[in-house]
């Protein structure tokens, strides 16, 4: 017996030196010393021999045992450090290399643009409200105080979705919606918004944003506007800027005015190459004016309040002419062709 677990121990130390793999190695320690391995299965045989030969055997089983292992762990070891070395071989990183860039996106510089607005507007208590772009032929016009086949319409070039309904060409429908829906007065909202006109060249897009803003309530006056006005002036083009309104027609106010800024390329002084106001001084930025008291009868406040004080002051402004000015950029169609040359230089 003890040469027969001489000669399997003396096999599997043989066959260790071929084995090249950890499972292989594995396999070959079930097959000799497992419990049904073929040490095990001789060993099995030791009852059936003589009681005084049985110590001799064990020892002798021990051994061989105690060598197999030994030997069985040393490979394993070799076998693991050569497996790591292979794999620190096969995923070496090259430290030196230089990055890939990451490109990371930004805001568009009209929500830029918007957002600013917005921030500026909200510090004075202002409500953020948003109304449909697809709006009815009534809430974008008659309600507003343009009828049917009155002149002021070709102001506005309009796109029909349908027969009484339009793209909005203007974000003032939503004064007429927030007023309804509310029902009373105070109103302080402010409405940003797509709106649509078949306009197209390099300063009017056929889409483009707006920005509206009401007031509603007793005892607002056009100083107050100004006051809001020159407030948005200064937040949005520097604190030294100055607002002029010069008179102009718009059927939902009255009386009626368009804004314009100092220019803060020139700080207003009109330089003759001056190339964002053109030698002019000012830069216009918005319509406005003190809200048409027929506004609040389509509201359908108490018409008895409309002639007891209740006033208010509207004003529109164009996103991209402020995103313009303010990045001076010189065509509007750049911010629709999403081309990244053009939008990171944007990044906030
Ligand atoms: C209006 O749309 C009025 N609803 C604004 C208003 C509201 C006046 C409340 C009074 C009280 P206007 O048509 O001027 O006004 O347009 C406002 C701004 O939109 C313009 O100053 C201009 O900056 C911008 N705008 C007009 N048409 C285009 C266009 N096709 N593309 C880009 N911007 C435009």
């Amino acid at each position: 017996m003890i040469e027969q677990l001489k000669s399997i121990a003396e096999k599997a130390l043989r066959d260790l030196e071929s084995i090249s793999t950890l499972e292989s190695l594995e396999e070959l320690r079930v097959a000799v010393l497992g419990k049904k391995g073929s040490l095990s299965e001789v060993l099995k045989g030791l009852g059936s021999v003589p009681a005084e030969s049985r110590p001799a055997i064990g020892a002798a089983a021990n051994e061989w045992k105690r060598k197999l292992e030994a030997a069985l762990e040393a490979r394993r070891t070799e076998l693991e450090e050569s497996r790591l070395s292979v794999q620190l071989e096969q995923e070496r990183i090259d430290v030196t290399l230089p990055s890939r860039l990451a490109h990371s996106g930004s805001l568009h510089p009209i929500t830029q643009t918007t957002r600013k607005i917005i921030q500026v507007f909200a510090r004075l208590g202002f409500d953020v409200t948003t109304g449909p772009e697809i709006e009815t032929e009534f809430l974008n016009f008659e309600a507003v105080n343009i009828p049917k086949d009155h002149p002021a319409r070709d102001m506005q070039d309009t796109f029909f979705a349908g027969p009484g309904v339009v793209l909005r060409t203007h974000t003032s429908p939503v004064q007429m919606r927030s007023m309804r829906e509310k029902g009373r007065w105070p109103v302080r909202i402010l409405c940003p918004g797509a709106v649509y006109r078949c306009d197209d060249d390099a300063t009017h897009s056929p889409m483009f944003h707006q920005i509206e803003g009401l007031w509603v309530d007793h005892g607002v006056k056009m100083s107050h506007l100004k006051g809001v006005l020159e407030f948005f002036a200064r937040e949005i083009f520097g604190s030294d800027s100055k607002i002029r309104l010069r008179p102009s027609y718009f059927p939902f106010v009255e009386p009626g005015a368009e804004v314009d800024v100092s220019c803060f390329n020139c700080s207003g002084r009109g330089d003759d190459g001056c190339r964002v106001c053109r030698g002019s001084g000012w830069l216009e930025i918005l319509g406005a004016g003190m809200v048409h008291p027929r506004l609040f009868e389509m509201a359908g406040f108490d018409k008895q309040a409309a002639y007891s004080g209740l006033t208010g002051f509207a004003f529109g402004l164009g996103v991209e002419r402020i995103a313009m000015l303010l990045h001076r950029i010189s065509d509007l169609r750049l911010m629709y062709q999403g081309d990244v040359r053009f939008l990171s230089q944007f990044r906030a």
